[in-house]
């Protein structure tokens, strides 16, 4: 008995086995607008036989967005646009998640293969950028944002609010908040980038009030009956990962107070001087130390790339969700191909009857 191909039911939604594409940036839009390449990419995902397909971080405003190149949400057009994205991964079977965020100090910059750096501020396509505090995040990333007024604040956290509804209007049903990543979430966290005397900032409390302040304010527009989450980095590799990870856990404690249902737990990337252990699953041990003491369901990922491996994950009760990312770009298929490896006797936990009626593969070979 697999516990990877095993329904997950979380809320109202029931996934159909324990995998899931995490959020992996397209940077392929205009004006924020999904087009068919996002289409065709969410439909092979959708129709491959993850239980969860979470469309990529999507920008709650333009300046909110990584690159010029990204999603956004912040209107109508594009919520139609994602529309679409969401009906064709439901049609493959699997639930259609979406991660909404904003990028903060690490906005405005050139896509992964043109650069993956700050764009100058003289080019045109650059914008203001924007962070707790008036702190660059160094490396690639050398531009040093403006610091937020109370006013920008009140702004984000009702772009969040705006998306989250036109997120539901469009059909998605598992909402994930980009609370990770050295992005602006995590930059109100985070000691690295928030240098803030005022509400926002100093100590624990003042640190984590945007992000408590935005999950309640979503709480009250995204649905109690569907899956409201969070992807929160709670480690930084920087050598005070046991403090840091004791406040991420207590917050997350505070998230869950506050309706959160679940988190999708990940590292921090708030200082270009981290040491992160990269290796297979390195962060899944992480991941069942926040469900112990947090008491939410989790998931996690980070190198999880054999069907063995994914397994262990779920099966050791480390993760109730495995996120597996950059396997799903080079085989969207890779679930379909995970459940013969384990000898999945029920195709309907992978793939749509057109094509597991045909599959005989899946059953034990006589
Ligand atoms: C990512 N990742 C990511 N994470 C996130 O929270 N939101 C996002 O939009 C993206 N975008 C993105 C784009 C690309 C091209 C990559 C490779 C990664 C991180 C991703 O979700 C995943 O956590 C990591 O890739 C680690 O998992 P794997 O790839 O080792 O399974
Ligand atoms: C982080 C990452 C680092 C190293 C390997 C893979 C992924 N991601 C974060 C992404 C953007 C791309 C890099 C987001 O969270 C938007």
């Amino acid at each position: 008995m697999s516990a990877l191909f095993s329904p997950f039911k979380l809320k109202s939604v029931i996934l159909k086995n324990r995998i899931a594409v995490p959020p992996m940036c397209q940077y392929s839009a205009t004006d924020g607008l999904a087009n068919d390449w996002h289409l065709g990419h969410y439909a092979s995902l959708g129709r491959g036989g993850a239980g969860l397909v979470i469309v990529e971080a999507t920008g709650v405003a333009p300046e909110g967005r990584i690159s010029p190149a990204c999603l956004g949400l912040w209107n109508d057009d594009q919520a139609a646009g994602l529309a679409q994205v969401a009906a064709a991964i439901k049609a493959g079977g699997a639930v259609p998640g979406i991660q909404i965020g904003h990028a903060g100090r690490k906005a405005s910059a050139n896509v992964p293969w043109e650069g993956d750096d700050h764009i100058p501020e003289s080019d045109p396509r650059a914008w203001e950028t924007i962070s707790p505090s008036p702190v660059a995040f160094g490396a690639n990333l050398p531009r040093v944002p403006r610091e937020m007024t109370l006013a920008d604040i009140e702004r984000v956290k009702a772009d969040f609010v705006a998306a989250a509804r036109r997120a539901r209007e469009a059909g998605f049903e598992w909402l994930e908040l980009h609370f990770a990543h050295g992005y602006l979430a995590q930059s109100f966290f985070s000691p690295h980038a928030n240098k803030r005397t005022d509400a926002y900032g100093g100590d624990f409390a003042g640190r984590g009030r945007f992000l408590l302040e935005t999950l309640s304010a979503v709480r009250e527009v995204w649905p109690e009956n569907l899956p409201l989450t969070a992807r929160f980095g709670v480690i930084e590799y920087d050598g005070s990962d046991e403090e840091t990870l004791a406040e991420s856990i207590e917050l997350i404690r505070q998230f869950r107070a506050r309706g959160l249902d679940f988190v999708n737990v990940s590292v921090n990337f708030s200082t270009p001087d981290a040491n992160v252990p990269w290796g297979p699953a390195f962060l899944s041990p992480v991941a069942a130390r926040v469900k112990r003491e947090a008491k939410l369901p989790v998931a996690s990922s980070w190198n999880i790339d054999t069907p063995a491996l994914a397994e262990h994950t779920v099966a050791t009760g480390q993760l109730d969700v495995v996120m597996i990312g950059r396997v799903h770009l080079a085989n969207p298929y890779w679930t379909h191909e995970a459940a013969h490896a384990l000898h999945v006797d029920r195709p309907d936990w992978v793939l749509p009857a057109p094509y597991a009626h045909w599959l005989e593969r899946y059953k034990r070979n006589a």
